[in-house]
């Protein structure tokens, strides 16, 4: 029997360790979203950190709903293992956390008024925030939200809790915690902002400007991909390390992390795990969110339709590559010149990175929350696109396959796993076969697409024609015709 990964004694040579002491280092960053994406990215970047300059940086990682992980880091003095997947895996244990908290938001919230907490950091996915990011607004509909806002000193959901903490910390007179979103959205730092702003004001004026003046939010790019652990993850870490660890991650090499350099209650030296410091993320941010994530969506939907069930099978399909190579090109247009860019060499770096056969990411995982994803990923571009007078097929071709991808669902009866699910199925079903209809009225679905986008009658009909097109003929042979126009 495999005993439990519960100290760093007799790991094999070739298992890489903390290079410090942990027990010497206090806690200095709370955050919220314990799941692998946090595992494998800041929390590696703030083990390199440890290791180069110490200091009190160590992490109290929180799930605010699920404890699964919490427990099992629990049982484990904090340590998981980090899979690092490539021609030979690396199996690399990290120590940052000093504690993990899980379904407790009152745990949560006492541990965001602690002095000695000085980075608030959250992975909790684009659907968490409850912000309205059109009205760069709370958004008063969003179901913690909603609930937060009748008992804000009780607080369930993200915006709730940050805004109690900081209120309690500013009774107390203690400074507050800089606020760091590592989500994939446009703009992740002031968006927070205004959800937090929008969130304190309805509750307190004097304690929305006290946050306006003192508060920091530091906006991030983060990038690795870490698909979702496996039974398969898990022996493969029983294999390497001997031990059987239920909180370990696997991951590609390849991580990125660019941030904007304010943080008034200091921080750890990330960049001795690679962290880029800038004054401004936005071109970084908007390559990443069209680019990667951008043609990561059309592998999903694309993959999903032509059952091609891994990232990897879609970069090897000889006529679905060359088109995600030309989603790319064309989100790449629409960056900003002189930013230092290059565009074409990050498409070839994210083609290579999308085919490491040792990393199995599931289309379907992401699938998931297509209409909290899109937006950034290809309304956006295909706005700027429309400006410019560029070419949008490719952002049609896209947004075709999630349409039929919704239609394939809707036809074995199954709700998207999207937090607007049900309506999306809904409003499929209401369509029939008809695409005019389908495509109207879910791109109609407010907040989702500029009016920009939905005004162009041109953009629309070309939606419509590549979505017939796919119901009748297959998207194999609509891919066909895509290659050679
Ligand atoms: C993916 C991202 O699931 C998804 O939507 O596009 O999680 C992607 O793998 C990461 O952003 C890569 O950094």
């Amino acid at each position: 029997m495999t005993t439990r990964l519960t100290d760093l004694d007799d790991l094999p040579a070739n298992v890489l360790t903390p290079r410090y002491d942990r027990t010497a280092h206090g806690t200095g960053i709370l955050h919220l979203g314990l799941g692998a994406f946090h595992r494998a990215h800041q929390a590696v970047a703030t083990d390199d950190a440890l290791a180069d300059a110490g200091g009190d940086w160590r992490i109290l990682g929180a799930n605010l709903r699920s404890r699964d992980v919490s427990q099992a880091m629990g049982e484990q003095d904090g340590l998981y293992t980090v899979l690092i997947r490539d021609r030979q895996d690396q199996a690399r244990i990290i120590g940052a956390h000093s504690a993990a908290l899980g379904g407790d938001p009152a745990a949560i919230l006492r541990a965001a008024c602690d002095p000695a907490i000085r980075i608030l950091s959250l992975t909790v996915s684009e659907k968490a925030y409850g912000i309205d990011r059109a009205a760069m607004d709370v958004d008063d509909d969003h179901p913690a939200v909603a609930a937060d806002l009748q008992r804000p000193d009780a607080p369930q959901g993200v915006l709730g809790i940050i805004t109690a903490a900081l209120s309690k910390r500013r009774s107390n007179g203690i400074s507050p915690f800089t606020v760091l979103s590592c989500d994939n959205l446009p703009d992740n730092g002031p968006l927070l902002r205004a959800g937090v702003l929008g969130f304190a004001r309805r509750t307190d004026k004097a304690l929305g400007g006290w946050i306006e003046d003192e508060v920091a939010f530091p906006a991030t790019m983060v990038d690795r991909i870490t698909p979702a652990t496996t039974d398969k993850t898990l022996q493969d870490v029983r294999d390497l390390t001997g031990r059987d660890d239920l909180a370990a991650v696997e991951t590609e090499p390849f991580s990125q992390w660019v941030i904007e350099d304010h943080f008034p209650q200091g921080r750890p030296t990330w960049e001795a795990g690679g962290a880029e410091f800038v004054r401004d993320v936005r071109s970084h941010e908007a390559m990443k969110l069209r680019m990667l994530n951008g043609a990561h969506s059309l592998i999903a939907y694309a993959g999903q339709l032509l059952d091609l069930p891994h990232v990897r099978d879609a970069v090897a399909d000889p006529q679905l590559a060359p088109l995600i190579l030309r989603h790319m090109q064309a989100a790449g247009e629409t960056l900003p010149r002189g930013a230092g860019l290059d565009p074409d060499r990050y498409a070839r770096a994210l083609m290579d990175r999308f085919a490491n056969p040792a990393i199995a990411h599931q289309t379907r995982q992401i699938a998931m929350d297509g209409t909290e994803k899109l937006p950034q990923r290809w309304f956006a571009p295909t706005a700027d696109t429309l400006k410019t007078g560029g070419d949008t097929r490719p952002f049609a071709f896209a947004v075709a396959t999630w349409l039929a991808w919704l239609a394939a669902l809707a036809d074995r009866d199954e709700t998207p796993n999207d937090p607007r699910g049900p309506a999306l199925l809904k409003l499929t079903r209401e369509a029939g076969g008809d695409s005019g209809t389908l495509a109207g009225s879910v791109l109609a679905l407010p907040g989702l697409v500029p009016t920009g986008v939905t005004g162009s009658t041109d953009f629309m009909r070309t939606v419509v024609r590549k979505l017939t097109e796919i119901r009748s003929l297959g998207l194999r042979e609509v891919m066909k015709q895509e290659a050679v126009a």
